[in-house]
């Protein structure tokens, strides 16, 4: 019997998945198509320089989604499909408190944790959930409906489910599974054709387009589908003189001249769809919604917390402005990172700003007795090598704004009401599944090759 394992159900998901997409959304085919031609002149321009943080082979079919779900119950059947995926929540995000804008839903992200896996196929999902308890959205009355109707939706049929327990058990289905397992999966984040209630809807607008994304339909689906492409600002430039109009920034840091760190993303809204709605009156119209989009990302190297801490302060200087004598907040920032950002992958390593592994150089390790003086000497001295860990996460900012420039309201949030509290802990336990700290699982994954490394060269610690 074929047997199909977790990492080619999850290749074959997100292949699957992006096929689907560019049938339902014409211009992510574009995206697509530009982001395969600024990959092949990046790498033409730089040569394997434009791998170090990841083969192309990953980089070209990679791509993260995003769908978004009512309840916790709803959020435990996706862990299950994912959980067949080899995907894992990671990473906390409350985009209630959001600055620029305020949506009401907290979010954690899926994806694979093992390098192997990454490496195999590193596909992501950034997913969210309604937070109908939090009176500053909702006021009690809409709670009430808001759950009543949830609660009677049915997003994944049981078959699905069924299938998914089996392969999280047995890390692989056998082909003909794998195939139904697959078909019945991108089938359950496809847009649902059934006629949507126009008041409900309309209700629930009037508190948050998300809301009723969310809550004012009874299935989920896919919001976005994004590729990851090496130099997202050649992007924007080809996706504006093709007539896409993206949003007006890249969001994550500026284009500078030191190495790319975290994430930097950009979107453009998707055409209106038509969809079927159901009037007050029974009757059936055709109206048009605009819910999808189309986003890009760059990835660059993973921060520690020091870096993150770093970055965050200098991304509020930039801002705030002012004293820089330049207005515009992106050669701001770019000034501000020139300056004060550390312009080496040394200096990001040797600060303990960035994430790397070590690995040993073989010639240097045959080659006599190696410094015992820390990490500097035996990187300047080239003992050991500094390879890059890519940040595989997103970033809460990026993402309200991502949300918030594909919107077509503003939306309520009445601050007068106490948050509900919704935090990672409560996430765990609404998932029934741990949610991982990004940062711990760099920091094993860094700590394990500075030990590999010591173990290589014979020093005690490195
Ligand atoms: C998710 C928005 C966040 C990102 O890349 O930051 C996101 C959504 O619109 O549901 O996908
Ligand atoms: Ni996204």
């Amino acid at each position: 019997m074929v047997m199909v394992s977790q990492g080619r159900l999850r290749a074959s998901f997100a292949r699957r998945l992006s096929e689907m997409y560019g049938q339902e959304v014409p211009a992510y085919r574009t995206l697509v198509e530009v982001s395969r031609e600024v990959n092949d002149s990046v790498l033409q321009r730089a040569g394997a320089g434009a791998e170090r943080l990841g083969s192309i082979d990953r980089v070209t079919a990679e791509r993260h989604g995003a769908i978004r779900v009512g309840t916790p119950a709803e959020l435990q059947q996706v862990a299950r499909i994912f959980g067949a995926l080899g995907m894992r929540p990671v990473g906390f995000y409350d985009l209630r408190e959001a600055a620029s804008s305020a949506v009401p839903v907290v979010s954690t992200a899926f994806r694979p944790v093992a390098d192997d896996e990454l490496a195999r196929n590193p596909f992501r999902v950034f997913t969210s959930m309604l937070t109908p308890a939090d009176p500053r959205f909702f006021d009690a009355d809409l709670r009430e409906r808001l759950e009543r109707f949830l609660a009677a939706r049915q997003l994944f049929p049981p078959e699905l489910l069924e299938l998914a327990d089996r392969a999280e058990r047995e890390r692989e289905l056998p082909q003909e599974q794998a195939e139904r397992f697959l078909a019945l999966a991108v089938h359950a984040f496809a847009l649902a054709e059934e006629p949507i209630d126009r008041a409900w809807y309309d209700r629930l607008e009037r508190v948050s387009a998300v809301a009723a994304d969310i809550g004012g339909v009874t299935s989920t689906h896919i919001n976005h589908l994004t590729p990851r492409v090496l130099d997202i600002d050649e992007l924007y430039r080809r996706m504006t003189e093709r007539g896409i109009t993206m949003i007006d920034t890249i969001q994550g840091p500026p284009r500078w001249s030191g190495p790319d760190v975290l994430l930097r993303q950009t979107s453009f809204r998707a055409l209106a769809e038509p969809r079927a709605l159901r009037e007050p009156d029974g009757g059936i119209t055709t109206g048009s919604l605009r819910v999808r989009f189309g986003e890009v990302e760059a990835r660059g190297i993973a921060l520690t917390r020091a870096g993150r801490e770093r970055y965050d302060d200098l991304q509020a200087r930039a801002d705030h402005g002012g004293t820089d004598g330049d207005d515009h907040p992106h050669s701001r920032a770019r000034s501000i990172w020139e300056r004060e950002f550390p312009a080496t992958e040394r200096d990001l390593a040797l600060g303990r700003l960035g994430f790397f592994t070590y690995q040993p150089v073989p010639d240097r390790v045959r080659d006599g007795r190696p410094p015992a003086t820390g990490l500097a000497d035996l990187l300047d001295h080239g003992w050991v090598r500094a390879e890059p860990i890519v940040y595989e996460d997103f970033l809460p900012r990026s993402a309200a704004g991502i949300f918030q420039s594909n919107l077509s309201g503003q939306g309520v949030k009445d601050d007068s009401h106490t948050a509900a509290g919704y935090d990672a802990d409560w996430l765990s336990g609404a998932i029934g599944r741990e949610v991982l700290d990004p940062f711990a699982l760099y920091e094993t994954q860094q700590q394990r090759s500075l030990q590999g490394a010591a173990h290589a060269l014979g020093l005690p610690e490195i």
